[in-house]
């Protein structure tokens, strides 16, 4: 694999998963550790009240991100820091994400900064949440505050992390917080983060005329029918339209997809929530788009489901989380960006793996990470051959942190943590990860020298 002087390489990681510090410096309650006190929702009751204690060891965080030789940390900013009541801005919460920015650049790190991975206020939620139009205002006073205070330290944002999880998982699905089961408070939910995205986007640009790089990043998964039957086929098109074109389709059409509108209408009884303008701000356009990418999905007809679709027997080999490993899919999907949907420059902004990690003797041997890895950045640098332009890449994730409802069940770092002393212990993964970046640099390096 090989890939061109600019490409950046980086980690991610988000507020939630890493901070604890739950009840420090001001910051309140958001909607998961709400959703963590409930029995039952989260492996063993885990929460996010210390996780990997980050808001206290930053600092020695930031020295293992310099060793790795990233180019670019993206993390997120914890709402209920910044606001931890409606109306009421917090400065001290402000200043750890000002003090992480400012010494990540110190290093040479450039801080790629989401604003909304998943923390909502619980202020917010208990007035409705992201069903309530609202959280458009309240999003925006919110991201008026980082880009003002943060601006001139951030080096690109990303408004929206996933809204397909916190969107249909939260409030379809009922897995994630606010743990609800709704669709047609979902589709508004949805709407209204897509909404809040696109005034963002037009916030920095228009009225601050920031020329920081800001962008959407979505979760895709490519869906395959099981076979080619009309039945599987719809149970196929029923699939991606709920996972993929429900967010394509209005950041880059600026329309919902019919087909689902239709699917949907059985829950949702009217789209009187979509005034005028808001899908023509939705598809505000961004600098990049960011991808997610973990796995794909394999499916086939059911008539015992609503959507027509369920969940087919795959005999690809799985990671940690029982997910296909399918590099090759992954290419079916850039592809498929390139040809329907958009020629912004492209940055994976997470794709990483779970596995049953085991430290032995100060080390954990993750080869089947490492092969993971390795396989989807041989497919970014494939893709790049073809004129792709996928511009960057993030290992998720920087550290074993909380999985969500998987608590801290399932590990997806490069460093172990040790739940009990905190200590970070470098993996294979981690040693690998740092020595494709050297020689990355060593090669651009010579060829600038010759
Ligand atoms: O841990 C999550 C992250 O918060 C969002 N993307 C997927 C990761 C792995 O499940």
């Amino acid at each position: 694999m090989q890939f061109n002087k600019d490409f950046v390489f980086g980690t991610a990681t988000s507020s939630y998963q890493i901070e604890g510090a739950h009840n420090e410096d001001g910051r309140t309650p958001s909607i998961w550790d709400m959703f963590c006190d409930i029995d039952g929702r989260v492996f063993e009751k885990h929460n996010g009240d210390v996780a990997c204690d980050h808001y206290h060891r930053f600092e020695e965080d930031i020295q293992h991100i310099k060793k790795l030789g990233v180019d670019t940390y993206r993390f997120s900013i914890a709402w209920p820091r910044i606001f931890p009541a409606k109306g009421e801005f917090n400065p001290a919460g402000m200043a750890f994400y000002k003090t992480l920015a400012t010494r990540l650049r110190e290093e040479g790190i450039k801080p790629a900064v989401t604003l909304y991975h998943w923390d909502l206020p619980m202020w917010a939620h208990e007035e409705g949440g992201w069903v309530n139009r609202d959280s458009v205002d309240w999003f925006l006073d919110y991201a008026k505050v980082c880009f003002d205070e943060l601006d001139g330290i951030v080096d690109s944002w990303i408004t929206h992390n996933e809204p397909w999880c916190a969107g249909f998982l939260g409030y379809h699905v009922g897995v994630h917080a606010p743990g609800h089961r709704d669709m047609n408070e979902a589709v508004r939910a949805v709407h209204h983060m897509l909404l809040s995205h696109g005034k963002a986007v037009e916030l920095l640009k228009q009225e601050l005329k920031s020329t920081t790089p800001i962008g959407i990043t979505l979760n895709l998964s490519p869906v395959y029918a099981k076979t080619d039957s009309a039945n599987d086929r719809l149970a196929q098109n029923n699939s991606d339209g709920y996972s993929n074109r429900w967010f394509l389709d209005p950041v880059f059409k600026g329309q919902y997809p019919v087909d689902m509108m239709n699917l949907f209408s059985k829950y949702v009884h009217s789209y009187d929530f979509i005034k005028p303008g808001d899908m023509e701000t939705i598809s505000t356009e961004c600098d990049f788009f960011g991808i997610n990418f973990y796995s794909r999905g394999l499916v086939e007809f059911s008539a015992a489901n609503d959507f027509m679709t369920v969940a087919a027997y795959s005999d690809y080999d799985k990671t940690g989380m029982g997910w296909d490993i399918a590099p090759n899919e992954f290419k079916d999907l850039i592809r498929r960006l390139r040809n329907e949907y958009t020629d912004l420059p492209i940055i994976i902004t997470e794709n990483g793996a779970a596995y049953d990690d085991v430290l032995e003797n100060g080390e954990v041997h993750d080869d089947k990470r490492i092969d993971y890895v390795k396989k989807h950045l041989t497919a970014v640098s494939d893709l790049n051959d073809e004129g792709m332009n996928i511009a960057g890449y993030y290992l998720w994730s920087l550290m074993d942190n909380f999985e969500w409802s998987f608590g801290y069940e399932k590990r997806f770092g490069i460093l172990y943590i040790d739940f009990e002393t905190q200590e970070r212990v470098w993996k294979d993964s981690a040693k690998w990860y740092a020595g494709v970046i050297a020689d990355h640099k060593a090669k651009h390096a010579d060829s600038v020298e010759a």
